[in-house]
């Protein structure tokens, strides 16, 4: 199992769905995304892919608190951070305490002819 990557908006639908579905809209989540490489570019480290699609929140990422919001969460719907931002993305300390989604592993093989 990993943490959720998520690689687009059918995705990001689902997983919206599956939170409502299982009541907990108020709890914000863990990705797996984060920029801890090298503080500039987003990757799910989930499955190592960069992060292509995006479901932002309204004006995240904002990288708040000096530079060290370096992973992606996935708001709550508690309205605290503003209008259309409910189970949007944010970046934010890759050390807060949040709940996790997680994912069964994909592992894909490439055939080879000899
Ligand atoms: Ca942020």
């Amino acid at each position: 199992m990993n943490l959720v990557s998520i690689s687009s908006k059918a995705d990001s639908d689902q997983i919206t769905q599956q939170i409502k579905d299982q009541g907990h809209e108020g709890s914000a989540f863990w990705t797996s995304g984060t920029k801890l490489g090298d503080n500039i570019t987003w990757l799910w480290m989930g499955n190592g892919r960069p992060v292509s699609f995006t479901n932002w929140a309204p004006g995240q990422p904002d990288n708040l608190n000096h530079y060290t919001e370096s992973c992606i969460n996935i708001f709550s719907n508690d309205m605290v951070w503003g209008p259309n931002t409910a189970q949007k993305w944010n970046d934010i300390r890759c050390s807060r305490e949040l709940n996790i989604i997680c994912e069964e592993s994909l592992i894909e093989y490439e055939y080879c002819s000899t």
